[in-house]
């Protein structure tokens, strides 16, 4: 295997300053003229061959200034040696073919559905011509599409079009001319029959922009909300950090055949489905929600990627860490009240919790910024993404909102149009901001670029009484993670308050601290261990810790029920406040499994506290709803050393059915007051209410379904017919199918009919019918027979994660069975994939990231599989990378 490292980067040995590709399109056989302006990079020496990247391509003619050139090939390089000692350029001239059609991998130049479309980040340019394939070489492109007329009206590629017209037998061609020099995973092209909702804004500084919106015939009416978002972004960019859409035009183009989310091409971002269209009969709030934030992600990489991007892909959270918290920021921003922030902040920390932290702590855990890899396309990960995103937020945190923006200002001013790493972009951030914490302690702060791993703090409270004193004490720890065994204290920005019992705000004041006492403060814990002593403190105080969750670290601290209580009751800070009840659950929960008792039962104290918030007419739907949502199975899997999935799954259950039954009035309550939703808009507000209507509903439907009462389930059913949205129709359903209520049977036909022609809200029907509880094992049976559904096609990924990852991911019950009969069908999966979308199956490989800490028998057909999977011959060096680490 051959493994990159970050410490063996090297300048490279020439630069590509123009390029003139000319595409012939055809499925079949695409040709492509490749004409490169070449120049020796002398810094990097005068000896060193010129070596090309390709891969997959059919190879005609290479020419150099007009000549034919002498090459070999070398490793599936083309290797050009005899080339100018000085810096004079040369033309470099290269023809290949290609086939878009056999292109199952998603990567380069392909086809769905009959439109062609590219994706080349990271290294699937090399697919499409022979080139410097490395983000650090940076070129101005013009391209020229030439096609069938009929069968591709519409040719798009990066920049502006400067030319189009008729050519002989039907084709036609368009020229395209992209001013910004851009490395080559952000070329792309689009040829097909596509249709464009378009709109014309003015920007801030009076200059016009075209913004298109395309998607194929028939998803027109789908487009507003991606369209709105984008408005939004480009708005939003302008008045939070000052940066202006800098093309004549802006272009979004949706595909139903896509490995990711979408695609920050130049100008041109390409998108899955998923991503654009949203329509209220067929998108959910969630998904509405999901559009927003992907337009403003790929939007905001306008400029932090594409006008500045990475150095080599080591550096991948340079610009994907801080285009996540900036498209959370513009999510916090466009949900509007503090509240509704809250929920959102609540929901990325969820997610982090979840799976970075798992991600932390299994065989794949790698710092922010890699030290090494095998297939870069595997460290597309939470990691680089949400655990990146967290680092720049406490960078946001230790210089303040307005110290950001002048660092981001700085950032611009220093490296626009470069290259650069994760170094350069905490510089700048520190030197706009001399005197902050930051600047203080930078080179310790960066461990959090080198170091994998999730730190803990523990913290122990001391109140002295006579001394009016409280001390905090914060110890901080980091395990071992793969490679890397000795771990240094990070910096860990802790934002925090003092409760009394009753719930009041405790002015804080540091011993020796001439300061004027404040009701919240942020502490920054940079050694291992560290004692912080509030004077003046009158009473025993209840800690509020890690407020906003200011630090991606796990928190440990001893509180009893009552300061849970008061935390859940009063404390100011959302975040916080969520927090104490998810601790509270996971104790329960986590103590019931201990003690292997599976029918546990939730203390009154703590239903009751739930019972407060679900009733407490200030607090918002949205917030209520992650309140009263215990727990996932997957998280607390996290919290144990030795899982058994099984067992995870009883517990929980049993806690649920009794949170249905013991609050039952409340949910009746919550229902009447929340059902009736109105007339449709996705904002965070209404979306909130659904929310909570829908968890109201799918607490009495399963209540009612133990009680055999069929009022609720005939209620749901109801709904599901009448429902004018599919926020709420799909949450009827769900919680048809969550209860294993016999309605689900008639329910589901009925929804498969009503939108056999949408492939999204397909997708929600397999998706469901995988992640539905299990009943003596009957889900895996159901999964196998949905993949032989008519509408059921492995090579979109779209359709295979719904269903596969449906179960894989999502149904820990019916995924680890007893007998590893979920083993060998992930086994059998990730095998079938691997031979059609190395990608996808690679996705699928890391579900059994955590089997080490499985218990048997599960951990035993877990290594069986894994060693079924690493025997196969032609495993794509992705998926044996993934399984590699984990045998290792
Ligand atoms: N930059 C792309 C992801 C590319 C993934 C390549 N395997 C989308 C994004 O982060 O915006
Ligand atoms: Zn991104």
């Amino acid at each position: 295997t051959h493994i990159v490292r970050r410490e063996d980067y090297l300048p490279p040995a020439f630069w590509i300053d123009t390029v003139e590709l000319t595409f012939d399109l055809d499925p079949a056989k695409t040709r492509v003229l490749n004409k490169m302006r070449v120049r020796r990079n002398t810094a990097a020496g005068t000896e060193q061959a010129l070596r090309l990247d390709g891969e997959d391509l059919n190879l005609a003619r290479v020419l150099v200034n007009g000549q034919g050139a002498t090459f070999k090939m070398d490793n599936g390089q083309l290797v050009l040696s005899n080339l100018p000692v000085d810096d004079s350029p040369f033309e470099l001239e290269i023809f290949t073919t290609c086939q878009p059609e056999k292109n199952t991998l998603l990567s380069g130049l392909f086809t769905s559905q009959g439109t062609f479309f590219t994706q080349c980040e990271a290294e699937g340019f090399r697919r499409i011509t022979y080139f410097l394939d490395r983000p650090d070489v940076m070129s101005v492109y013009t391209v020229t599409l030439r096609a069938d007329q009929a069968l591709y009206p519409v040719l798009l590629s990066n920049g502006n079009l400067i030319k189009e017209g008729q050519l002989e037998e039907g084709r036609h061609f368009a020229k395209w001319h992209d001013p910004f020099k851009k490395p080559s995973y952000l070329f792309a092209l689009v040829a097909g029959k596509l249709v464009a909702r378009e709109q014309t804004i003015i920007a801030r500084n009076g200059k016009e922009h075209l913004l298109q919106v395309f998607v194929r015939p028939g998803d027109l009416e789908k487009t507003e909300h991606a369209m709105q978002s984008l408005i939004a972004s480009i708005a939003w960019d302008e008045t939070r950090f000052g940066l202006h859409l800098d093309l004549d035009r802006f272009m979004i183009v949706a595909t139903s055949d896509f490995n990711m989310g979408a695609m920050e091409n130049k100008g041109l971002n390409i998108f899955n489905t998923k991503f654009v269209l949203a329509s209220q009969a067929t998108a959910t709030d969630v998904d509405f929600g999901n559009v927003e934030s992907v337009v403003g992600h790929e939007y905001f990489h306008n400029w932090t990627g594409n006008r500045i991007t990475c150095r080599d892909w080591f550096q991948l959270s340079l610009k994907e860490g801080l285009t996540v918290f900036r498209d959370q920021e513009f999510s916090m921003d466009m949900a509007g009240s503090d509240s509704a922030r809250a929920v959102k902040r609540i929901e990325d920390v969820r997610l982090l919790r979840t799976n970075q932290f798992a991600e932390d702590a299994g065989p794949m855990a790698h710092p922010v910024r890699p030290d090494s890899y095998q297939e870069i396309n595997n460290f597309y990960t939470l990691t680089i993404y949400e655990k990146g995103a967290e680092v720049v937020r406490m960078m946001h945190t230790l210089v303040g909102e307005q110290g950001f923006r002048k660092g981001i200002t700085l950032y611009f001013e220093r490296f626009d149009g470069q290259a650069v790493t994760c170094d350069d972009f905490a510089q700048a951030i520190a030197d706009a901001n001399p005197e902050s914490e930051l600047t203080r302690l930078l080179p310790q702060f960066k461990r959090w670029y080198s170091q994998a791993g999730t730190p803990h703090v523990q913290a122990t409270g001391l109140y002295d009484e006579m001394a009016q004193t409280y001390t905090l004490r914060l110890t901080q720890t980091l395990r071992p993670t793969p490679g890397q065994s000795d771990k240094q204290a990070s910096v860990i920005p802790v934002k925090l308050g003092l409760l009394t019992r009753s719930g009041q705000a405790i002015p804080m004041q540091l011993q020796g601290e001439a300061d004027p006492a404040t009701l919240e403060r942020t502490l920054v814990l940079s050694e291992a261990q560290q004692a912080f002593t509030f004077v003046n403190v009158a009473q025993a105080p209840v800690p509020s810790l890690l407020r906003g969750f200011s630090a991606p670290v796990v928190l440990h601290q001893q509180l009893d029920d009552e300061e849970l209580e008061v935390l859940l009751e009063h404390d100011s800070d959302p975040f916080t406040r969520w927090e104490a009840s998810q601790q509270w659950a996971q104790r329960i929960i986590i103590t019931a499994i201990n003690d292997g008792n599976d029918t546990p039962e939730l203390p009154p104290r703590f239903t009751q506290a739930l019972s407060k918030v679900l009733n407490d007419p200030l607090l918002d739907a949205a917030f209520k709803d992650l309140v009263l949502t215990l727990p996932s199975e997957a998280y607390i899997a996290e919290q144990i050393a030795t899982v058994n999935p099984q067992r995870i799954h009883t517990v929980r259950q049993a806690l649920l059915a009794q949170l249905a039954a013991a609050l039952q009035a409340d949910w009746q309550r919550t229902w009447d007051l929340h059902h009736d939703t109105g007339a449709y808009t996705p904002d965070a507000l209404s979306a909130g209410r659904r929310a909570l209507a829908g968890k109201a509903l799918a607490m009495l439907t399963l209540h009612s379904s133990t009680a055999e009462d069929t009022i609720w389930p005939g209620k749901a059913y109801q709904r599901f017919k009448d429902a004018s949205n599919m926020t709420d129709r799909f949450n009827a359903l769900s919680a048809l199918v969550h209860a294993r209520h016999p309605l689900a049977a008639k329910a589901l036909p009925l929804f498969h009919q009503l939108f056999k022609n949408e492939a999204l809200v397909l997708d929600k029907w397999f998706q469901l019918q995988a992640s539905a509880p299990d009943l003596d094992g009957d889900i895996l049976p159901q999964v196998q027979q949905l993949m032989k559904h008519p509408d059921f096609n492995i090579k979109n990924p779209n359709r295979a994660r719904s269903l596969i990852f449906g179960f894989t991911n999502a149904n820990p019950a019916a995924f680890h069975r007893e007998d590893g009969a979920g083993y060998q069908f992930w086994a059998d999966q990730v095998i079938a994939l691997n031979a059609i979308n190395a990608q996808v199956a690679a996705r699928l490989a890391r579900a059994m990231d955590a089997w080490r800490k499985l218990d048997e028998p599960f951990k035993a057909h877990a290594e069986t599989a894994l060693q079924r999977v690493a025997a196969q011959e032609k495993l794509s060096k992705d998926v044996r990378e993934i399984i590699e680490k984990a045998l290792a």
